[in-house]
C-alpha cells in the first residue's frame, strides 16, 4: 500500500480498496500495459494519417493502420498546463484558478492528496512512469525550490514510481532534466539558481545579447529574452547547471532512451507510461539527423523527430513481444501554432501544409484547431484495426475509462469530471459523448456537440501580441457555428438559433454549477 492510499484509507476506506474486475476475479487478468504518447502543440493536420503534406510520419501512420484513429477527439484546453491537468486528474482545469500556463518554478499544481491517473494504475499493480514535458509544477511552493537538493514533493507523490522530466517547457528555465525529484546529472561545480522575478548578476540576457543566440534567435519584441542556455533565449532567469543543462537537439533522444529502458525493465509486469514529448513545442530544435527531412524547416523536422520516437517505442514493444498486450495512445496536448517566439520561419515554410488540418484556429484560441487533436489508439485484437472513429471523445475521460478497464473503484471525489467512455475509446461506440468542453487560454469555454459549436462571450484581444498570426477568437458576443454545414466555423449563426444557443448555455451553466 503506498503512502497516499494509506493516508486516504483512513478517510474513505471502503471506496479505496482496489477491487478486481470480473475478468480478474476469474483469474483471466486483463492488465494491458498503457502508454500515452502526448505530443506538444502537434496540430490536427500535422500527421500523415491526418492529411499532412510534405512531412511524412510512417511510424505514427503504421500505428493508425493497426488501430483506430479519432477525428473528433479533444484535449480539454488549447494550452498545455490545463490540458495536462485534466488528463491526469480527470477534473476540468477551469474549476481551479491556478491551472493556467505555468512558469518553470511553479509549485505542484496537482496536489499530493489528489487521486491521479498514475495512482489508478499504481493501485492496480502497475509500474508507473512519466517522461518528458511536465509543466504542472514541482515542489511545495512556487519560486522557492532548491534545485540542488531533492525536491520535497514531486511526481512520486502523485503516483509515478519513476520520472524523468523537464520541469516545464523547452522554453522555460530550469533547462535540466529532473529524475525522481532530483536534477539528473547534477553538477556540484555549477549549483542551479532559478528566478522568474529577477536576473542573476553577471548572467547575460537574451534581450541584451542577441549575438549569443547561436542556435536559435528569439523573435524580437516577443519574449524568450531572459536566460540563455545552449545558444537559445528562454523564459525565466537561470544560473549554473553545468553538465546537467540539456542540449535541445538531444532532448528527444534523452526522453526516448529513458522510456525504452523503463519498458525493458518492466517487461514482465504491467506498466503505465505517460510519455510527454518536447516535440513540437518551441524552441523547435531537432537533432541534426532530422534536419531537412520535411522541407518545412525546424517545425516540420520536429514532427519527423516525433515520428522517429514513436517508431522507437513501437519497435521496442515488438522486440520485447509486448505489442499485443499494450494499449498505445498517440495524441497532443493542444493545437498548433506557427509563430511562437523564435525565428524558425515556421509560417513561411509550410509549402501547402496545414497544421490545423482544415479546421479553424490554433493553440491558445477558442476555435476547433485549438483543442481538437490527433488521437490514435492501438490495442491489437481489441481495438479495430485501420478504423476511423467519429465518436466525440475527450482526454478528460481517459481516467475513468481506464478505471473501468482495470475494474478498480474510484475514491469518492476522484476524477470528478471524467466519465467512462471506454467503449468509444476502444472504437466500439461510434457516438461517444454528447458534448465536449474546450477551454481557451483566457479561460473562455466552448461546447461542442455533434453538430454545433458554441463559444461563450469573453473579453480579450483578437490576437496575442506574443503569438502574431494566431487568432484567439475571443468576442464579446456569443458565437454559434453549425459544424455540419460549416466545419470551418465561418458563420456565426447565434442570432438565428436561439433554442440551440439556450441549450448550449445550459450545458455550460450545468457543468459550472456542478462539483
Ligand atoms: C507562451 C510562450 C510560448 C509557449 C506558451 C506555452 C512567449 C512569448 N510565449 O507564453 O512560447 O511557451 O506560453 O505553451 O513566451 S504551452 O504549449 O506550454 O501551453
Ligand atoms: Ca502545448
Amino acid at each position: 500500500m503506498n503512502r497516499k492510499i494509506a493516508a486516504c484509507a483512513a478517510i474513505m476506506p471502503a471506496a479505496l480498496v482496489p477491487s478486481l474486475s470480473p475478468a480478474q476475479e476469474k483469474g483471466g487478468v486483463e492488465r494491458p500495459n498503457v502508454i500515452i504518447i502526448l505530443a506538444d502543440d502537434l496540430g490536427y493536420g500535422d500527421l500523415g494519417c491526418y492529411g499532412a503534406r510534405n512531412v511524412v510520419t510512417p511510424n505514427v501512420d503504421t500505428v493508425a493502420s493497426r488501430g483506430t484513429r479519432f477525428v473528433n477527439a479533444y484535449a480539454t484546453a488549447s494550452v498545455s498546463t490545463p490540458s495536462r491537468y485534466s488528463l491526469l486528474t480527470g477534473q476540468y482545469a477551469w474549476r481551479r484558478n491556478d491551472t493556467d500556463i505555468a512558469v518553470g518554478d511553479a509549485g505542484m499544481i496537482i496536489r499530493p492528496e489528489q487521486y491521479t491517473m498514475a495512482d489508478l494504475f499504481k493501485n492496480a499493480g502497475y509500474s508507473t512512469a512519466a517522461f518528458g514535458k511536465w509543466h504542472l509544477g514541482l515542489g511545495d511552493k512556487g519560486g522557492e525550490q532548491d534545485w540542488n537538493a531533492p525536491l520535497p514533493s514531486g511526481l512520486g507523490d502523485i503516483g509515478f514510481d519513476y520520472s524523468y522530466i523537464m520541469a516545464a517547457t523547452g522554453d522555460r528555465v530550469p533547462c535540466v532534466f529532473i529524475e525522481n525529484g532530483k536534477v539528473a546529472d547534477w553538477d556540484p561545480s555549477a549549483p542551479i539558481e532559478v528566478s522568474y522575478k529577477k536576473p542573476f548578476e553577471g548572467e547575460p540576457l537574451a534581450k541584451d545579447h542577441p549575438e549569443l543566440l547561436y542556435n536559435l534567435k528569439s523573435t524580437p519584441g516577443i519574449g524568450h529574452n531572459q536566460a540563455i542556455v545552449n545558444g537559445i533565449g528562454r523564459i525565466g532567469y537561470m544560473k549554473g547547471g553545468g553538465r546537467a543543462l540539456w542540449k535541445d537537439e538531444n532532448i528527444a533522444d534523452s526522453i526516448t532512451v529513458h522510456a525504452l529502458k523503463f519498458i525493458e525493465e518492466n517487461k514482465d509486469r504491467p506498466f503505465f507510461i505517460y510519455l510527454a514529448t518536447n516535440d513540437v513545442h518551441v524552441p523547435r530544435f531537432p537533432h541534426e539527423r532530422f534536419r531537412g527531412r520535411s522541407g518545412m524547416g525546424l517545425r516540420g523536422d520536429a514532427i519527423v523527430e516525433f515520428d522517429w520516437m514513436v517508431g522507437a517505442v513501437t519497435r521496442e514493444l515488438d522486440r520485447l513481444g509486448l505489442a499485443d498486450n499494450t494499449i498505445l495512445i498517440i495524441t497532443s496536448d493542444n493545437g498548433p501554432v506557427l509563430e511562437d517566439g523564435y525565428m524558425d520561419d515556421a509560417a513561411n515554410l509550410l509549402n501547402g501544409h496545414d497544421p490545423a488540418g482544415n479546421l479553424r484556429g490554433n493553440k491558445y484560441g477558442v476555435y476547433e484547431a485549438g483543442a481538437r487533436v490527433p488521437a490514435i489508439v492501438r490495442w491489437p485484437g481489441k481495438v479495430t484495426e485501420g478504423a476511423i472513429s467519429e465518436a466525440l471523445v475527450s482526454h478528460v475521460d481517459l481516467f475513468s475509462s481506464f478505471g473501468v478497464l482495470l475494474g478498480g473503484r474510484m475514491p469518492r471525489g476522484g476524477a470528478p469530471d471524467s466519465r467512462n467512455s471506454l467503449s468509444a475509446w476502444m472504437g466500439r461506440d461510434p457516438s461517444g459523448r454528447e458534448y465536449v468542453i474546450e477551454q481557451a487560454n483566457n479561460r473562455t469555454l466552448s461546447v461542442r456537440t455533434r453538430d454545433w459549436k458554441y463559444v461563450e462571450p469573453s473579453d480579450g484581444p483578437a490576437e496575442y501580441s506574443w503569438a502574431p498570426g494566431s487568432e484567439t477568437g475571443y468576442m464579446k458576443v456569443p458565437q454559434l457555428f453549425n459544424l455540419k454545414t460549416d466545419p470551418r466555423e465561418k458563420v456565426n449563426v447565434a442570432a438565428d438559433n436561439p433554442d440551440v444557443l439556450r441549450m448550449m448555455r445550459e450545458i455550460l451553466d450545468k457543468e459550472r454549477g456542478e462539483r
